[in-house]
């Protein structure tokens, strides 16, 4: 906990650090109470005469400090409390430092910690300062070596980040393990984990024909809960294979699940350490949409071994070079997985599926993040706390830019330019440009006006773009002008010095349709398309296409092909022709969501009125037989209250939670046969299959059931218990009680949330969800909440424990938690946290950044819960960055 005035760093200070530091060696004497920690390595001084060493160290107690060979008296050394600075007198050195921490009373889950029986590090961004001191920063790379001791019968096994050179028996019950990492690496890669874990081990051979060794380690008993875990990692090697030519390095590779995590996954090399929630599934346990989680996450952190690991970033303003560049990759596995084994207009439909998936996180989380106190662009420009820097812009926004790239160089030219970054970059940290630089080498092969030029602009800049979008349409000579014109305004603490920003270059996808909703082809530059990209790289461009046969519909931003927001207007008939007809799947359901929210946002009056043309275009959907369940599940789906608060001008959140309860009920209504037929049709029988087409059925059915239950009817309740009690799957059995949670009487929910209750009490990520779903009850208030924290299975101390329900809380059930008691609750809740894991409460005091946005009263009482949190006197950092930011707007 820190009290000191705020320190802002800003990308522009960045210094090398001035000593190159070879072969770390580290012992380690592990136990939860106090672990000893040596540290051994080779400091070479990068100028002819040597300067201070300073290394960082954080809550260590230091017990002694060698140079060369030479123990230093104290007034040899500078020790503060974040600091430890020598002098050497000569440029080559070798250092070596003892000292101790404390596992068990390391509740920030930075560093090395307890969780369970077992210890577990985190390292990233800078916890390796909590561990030994060091210069803790990316661009100081070395190899380690290191040395676990422990006793045996507390740690039988002992793990870090490599190769296992030996182990062995010591005395008095203690064991050892060394383990050797060869490739250079950033202190925040180390890991180590030492505790009794249950194994599941597989041998692959690689593409080029060498054996490695894929290792899943979870709690003991959880052996069969690591089968699709280890199917996900298989997957994944073998796809960075073949898409990307990327081989794993290394003769083997661990994964180990933990269930005290911060986040969801660590990528440390060789070693990653896992949230247990991205590694546990078993049908009976696990949802869908968890299966799914837990290949992407685990495509996530093994495609981080060639992205991140082997290049990694030059600072921590390059995060996004690591992380949106990786996201994109397992963007991109979860796509090509989905879409295994079909072609066509079926693969279409299943990738489409992902990113409509991905496209509504990034609105939901990155869009609101850009409009607010916190935008910055996906390279910042400073911060305070890195860990407040782990944003949907770096790792969402990240990815678009990179899908963007993507889109304008094609398949083939994106990975020549990949292998063009690996060539000049293998072994380095480096940034951004660096990365762009060995891209726009392969851009420019094609001709003089490719370059990436005014693409860099995205890296610079925040905000989403808005591109309002002209038609003109000239019957005579059939054909039409197509104007876009961009507008990037000043966002977040720009708007303090109001300025237009520069155009960017935005790649915008573009089909057309003729009034029967067929594909119409045109002519652009002298040839013929059915779909073009339009490269819009001013604030406003004009493209002339001719050859049309009648008046076109504009099908816009095909596949999202850029983040941003567009501006057309279209009546209620054309959206519904596009939502029917449109051939890019992608486009087909914006227009639905485009429709649907039109009438959301209405005045209840009329669009009740209007309701007509919602319900012939479900209806013309639900009797489209060539749509796939998980596609259908998608469009017939209603916007997230979130998305839909967002477009509110001032923000009213009981209109949204009211105007979607109304749709959601007159939709039910106005279909329930048809409902009552989906549910019906895609009951599944049989033993319980996780992929893409069973979890579609899986999908469209428990919306069907959520659709006749909204509206009352009477069999929907029967049906939701009947599946509660029989399924033999989580997905089912928990679609069904968030039915009953949502719509039974109250002594019927009681009854099902103790029975589910009493089935899963073993399985903490089932009661995870079990306390999320009556966070989001709409029948939930505060006191509530309270009540549940009193529950013996609730602690703030397990992050999924509190995610699940205070956080659910605070961020899905609009209808509570904005009220006077709602918003003492969070503020109550961030600063608790706060005392316990800085980086969790500092999410958590996310939750209203957009306060200032919101309608009055709303927004006063917000502000004063953030005033309330500001006045305190022992805020974190982390905490203390997001509240004052939040103030200052
Ligand atoms: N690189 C880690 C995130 C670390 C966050 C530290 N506060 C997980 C990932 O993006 O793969
Ligand atoms: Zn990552």
């Amino acid at each position: 906990m820190r009290t000191d005035s705020p320190v802002t760093i800003s990308r522009y200070d960045y210094q090398p650090y001035p000593y190159d530091i070879q072969a770390v060696e580290l012992q380690f004497d592990l136990d939860s109470e106090s672990s000893q920690v040596l540290i051994r390595f080779e400091a070479h001084s990068k100028g002819p005469t040597p300067t201070p060493l300073i290394l960082d160290g954080e809550e260590l107690k230091l017990l002694s400090v060698s140079l060369n060979g030479v123990l230093l008296p104290t007034t040899d050394f500078k020790a503060e409390e974040n600091s430890l600075t020598l002098y050497p007198k000569q440029t080559k050195n070798i250092v070596e430092i003892v000292s101790v921490c404390k596992p068990a009373l390391n509740t920030t889950l930075m560093g090395l910690y307890v969780s369970g029986a077992h210890l577990f590090t985190q390292c990233e961004a800078q916890g390796f300062r909590r561990i030994a001191y060091f210069p803790d920063r990316p661009d100081v790379m070395a190899t380690y070596k290191v040395v676990l001791r422990a006793k045996k019968a507390h740690y039988p096994i002992l793990l870090s980040n490599g190769n296992l050179l030996a182990s062995e028996d010591l005395e008095a019950g203690y064991h050892q393990a060394i383990w050797e990492d060869p490739f250079p690496k950033p202190s925040y890669l180390f890991a180590l984990v030492a505790g009794d874990f249950d194994v599941r081990s597989k041998e692959i051979q690689k593409a080029s024909g060498a054996k490695a060794l894929l290792q899943v380690y979870s709690d003991k008993g959880d052996y069969a809960n690591t089968e699709w875990a280890m199917q996900c990692l298989e997957n994944s090697v073998r796809w960075d294979e073949q898409r990307f030519g990327l081989e794993l390095d290394l003769d083997r590779f661990m994964i180990v699940a933990a269930h005290d995590f911060n986040m969801g996954a660590m990528e440390n090399k060789g070693l990653n350490i896992f949230n247990a929630a991205y590694v546990l599934a078993h049908p009976s346990t696990t949802t869908d949409s968890s299966y799914q989680a837990i290949e992407a996450v685990i495509g996530h952190e093994y495609f981080h071994n060639w992205t991140g690991n082997r290049v990694t970033c030059k600072d921590w303003f390059q995060l996004s070079l690591k992380e949106g560049l990786t996201v994109f990759r397992d963007q991109e596995f979860s796509a090509d997985m989905q879409a295994q084994g079909l072609d066509g207009v079926e693969a279409l439909s299943a990738r489409a599926v992902k990113r409509i998936d991905d496209v509504s996180i990034l609105r939901s989380a990155q869009f609101p993040e850009d409009a607010g106190p916190m935008a910055h662009p996906i390279r910042p420009e400073s911060y305070e706390e890195i860990s407040n820097f782990y944003t949907a812009t770096i790792y969402e926004k990240g990815a678009e830019v990179i899908r963007m790239l993507h889109t304008l160089l094609g398949e083939q030219d994106f990975q020549a330019g990949m292998r063009e970054y690996f060539a000049r970059h293998d072994g380095q940290a480096v940034s951004c440009d660096d990365f762009l630089d060995a891209l726009d080498t392969i851009y420019r092969q094609r001709g003089p006006e490719y370059t990436l030029e005014t693409f860099r602009r995205w890296y610079e800049q925040a905000g989403t773009p808005t591109v309002a979008v002209q038609l003109d349409y000239d019957e005579t000579q059939r054909s039409a002008t197509v104007t876009l014109t961009q507008r990037n305004p000043a966002v977040g603490i720009e708007t303090r010095h109001a300025h237009e920003k520069p155009p960017l270059h935005i790649p915008f996808r573009l089909g057309m349709l003729n009034a029967q909703g067929q594909t119409q082809a045109f002519s652009l530059d002298g040839q013929t398309h059915t779909d073009v990209i339009l490269n819009l790289q001013q604030s406003s461009q004009s493209w002339h296409l001719s050859d049309l046969r009648e008046r076109p519909v504009l099908s816009l931003l095909r596949q999202f092909s850029a983040p941003i927001k567009v501006e057309y207007y279209r009546s209620d008939a054309e959206l519904s022709l596009l939502a029917q007809h449109d051939p890019e799947p992608f486009a087909r359901w914006e227009a639905m969501q485009l429709l649907l929210t039109r009438h959301l946002l209405a005045a209840e009056h009329s669009a009740r009125q209007n309701r007509p043309v919602l319900l012939q275009t479900f209806l013309a959907l639900i009797q489209d037989k060539t749509l796939s369940p998980a596609y259908l599940a998608r469009i017939l789906s209603l916007p997230s209250e979130r998305e839909l608060l967002e477009q509110t001008r001032p923000m009213n959140p009981q209109r949204v939670v009211q105007a979607k309860r109304t749709l959601q009920q007159d939709l039910g209504l106005g279909l329930a046969p048809y409902w009552q037929e989906l549910y019906q049709y895609h009951q599944q029988s049989g033993a319980y299959q996780s992929d893409a087409l069973s979890a579609g059925k899986r999908a469209l059915k428990n919306l069907a059931l959520n659709y006749l239950a909204a509206a009352g009817v009477s069999t929907a309740l029967q049906l939701a218990l009947r599946q509660f009690n029989d399924a033999n799957n989580m997905t089912d059995q928990l679609a069904a009680l968030s039915v009953l949670v949502h719509y039974a009487p109250p002594e019927h929910k009681q009854a099902a949330l103790e029975q589910f209750y009493t089935q899963w009490q073993h399985k903490p990520l089932v009661i995870d969800r079990w306390f999320s779903l009556q966070a989001c009850a709409p029948d939930t208030d505060t006191e509530k909440v309270r009540g549940l924290m009193l529950h013996p299975a609730f602690t703030l101390r397990n992050p999924n424990r509190a995610r699940s329900l205070i956080f659910q809380f605070c961020i899905n059930n609009l209808g509570a938690v904005h009220t006077q008691a709602g918003y003492s609750f969070w503020a109550e809740q961030v600063l608790a946290l706060d005392k316990l894991n800085p980086e969790i409460a500092a999410r958590l005091a996310r939750v209203f950044d957009n306060w200032a946005r919101f309608e009055l009263p709303i927004q006063s009482e917000l502000k004063a819960a953030l005033e309330h949190i500001a006045a305190q006197t022992q805020l974190s950092a982390n905490v203390r960055e997001i509240i004052l930011k939040a103030l200052t707007l």
